[in-house]
């Protein structure tokens, strides 16, 4: 299969670039470095080396595996490069991960709120014109959020809910609340996407895709060459990444607030195999699906405490701390998202184990003269600086 990888240079593009090539199918990847940019601006940048271009990272495939991975260095927002590319490559599936993908970015302030909403909605947009026009059989694999529907005190569907309401029933969209304005940009391109499958008869999978943690994959520990790259900084970190990284260099663990907010979690493995099924498995033509892509749910207590227990016995002394939540975000409340669609076309979760966060101490230990402190504590806020100010 021609598969078109966007966001190919990002922590989850390059390893499911590499995926891929080695199954046998024909990839390219486009990227336009935003987020090395953004990491270059904040004073922060991956724990692991990577190295320093996508053609760089494709030459060094070659060389380790005898594959080709095509590339391409450009931007989703910029038209001519998306026509080219869809013109030249003519994909049959396409996996979009090329999107600003944080929470705290997008609420640093009006500028990066408007960058995030302007990136990925219109990005997206471009996507879904080009494939009307040049590839309208092409799958888009999408990489939403789990987030999209925030935290509702009812059980989470897979995309849709059947509701009765006075007298009629209809199976429509799950609602939706996200508690930032990253998210809420998936949420538009689901909307869009949605839209594009109904009226120009597109096919796509939107993968509402839980918290990845992991760093290592069976072709990023090939050669040092192919790392991907990890986030521990409070901008791009994610929960458990950060968490494995602070009891590696004896900082507490960050617990933001109470901790028991609670998300759906998945091994950077499992998204790979995640969207392999979703990509041999095409829906029809004119079909807008979802899935509700993680293995497990966890509070932030639960992973500090499975962070802590792993690293007694790993000889870390791990201390946790509540701090202050930058966020505005529930701390207790129900959580119970259905994720069978995956499961059933066959998804083996790879679950979190105290061997498996032993591993990323060990991988995390390999670079830890590389980690920069100043970022680690979270700094950006949820809250308007006027109503901050109003409340000192
Ligand atoms: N959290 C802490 N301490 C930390 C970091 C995070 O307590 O040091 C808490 C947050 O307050 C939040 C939870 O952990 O309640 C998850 O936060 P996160 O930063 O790990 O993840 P999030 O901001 O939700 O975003 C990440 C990815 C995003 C993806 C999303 C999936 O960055 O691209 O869309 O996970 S989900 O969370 O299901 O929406």
């Amino acid at each position: 299969m021609r598969i078109l990888i966007l966001g190919g240079d990002g922590y989850l593009g390059w390893p499911t670039s590499m995926h891929f090539s080695r199954r046998g199918h024909e990839v390219h990847a486009l990227d336009d470095y935003l987020r090395r940019r953004a990491h270059a601006e904040a004073g922060t940048d991956s724990l692991t080396p990577i190295l320093e271009s996508l053609p760089a990272r494709a030459e060094a495939w070659r060389d380790v595996t005898g594959l080709d991975i095509g590339v391409t260095e450009g931007d989703l927002m910029d038209w001519d490069v998306v026509e080219r590319v869809f013109r030249d490559f003519q994909p049959e599936a396409i996996v979009h991960y090329g999107e600003m993908p944080s929470a705290p970015y997008s609420m640093i302030d009006r500028e990066h709120a408007a960058f995030t909403q302007t990136n990925n909605v219109i990005g997206t947009l471009n996507v879904l014109f080009a494939m009307a026009e040049l590839a309208p059989d092409a799958h888009l694999i999408k990489l939403g959020t789990m987030g999209e529907y925030g935290t509702p005190d009812i059980d989470i569907e897979e995309g849709f809910i059947t509701i009765h309401h006075k007298g009629r029933s209809d199976t429509l969209p799950f609602p939706k609340m996200p508690g930032s304005l990253y998210h809420l940009s998936k949420v538009h391109d689901s909307h869009n996407i949605h839209f594009a499958c109904r009226i120009w008869g597109l096919r796509s999978t939107d993968l509402n895709q839980g918290v990845v943690y992991g760093i290592e994959t069976d072709d990023t520990m090939l050669d040092p060459r192919l790392a991907t790259r990890f986030d521990y900084d409070e901008v791009f970190g994610t929960a458990l990444n950060r968490f494995c990284l602070q009891a590696v260099i004896g900082q507490p663990l960050t617990v933001y607030g109470r901790g028991g907010q609670t998300r759906g979690y998945l091994n950077i493995v499992d998204t790979l195999r995640c969207v392999e099924l979703a990509a041999l498995n095409p829906p029809e033509g004119g079909e807008y699906r979802v899935f509700n892509q993680f293995t497990e749910q966890f509070s932030v207590t639960d992973l500090a405490r499975q962070v802590q227990e792993a690293g007694a016995d790993y000889g870390l002394e791990v201390q946790v701390n509540h701090v202050e939540n930058p966020r505005v975000e529930a701390e207790e409340h129900y959580y119970n998202a259905v994720h069978t669609k995956l499961l059933d076309l066959g998804l083996e979760p790879h679950l979190l184990s105290e061997t498996l966060i032993e591993s990323m101490f060990a991988a995390i230990e390999r670079h830890k003269d590389r980690v920069i402190l100043d970022h680690i504590r979270p700094q950006t806020r949820w809250r308007a600086p006027s109503r901050e100010r109003a409340q000192r």
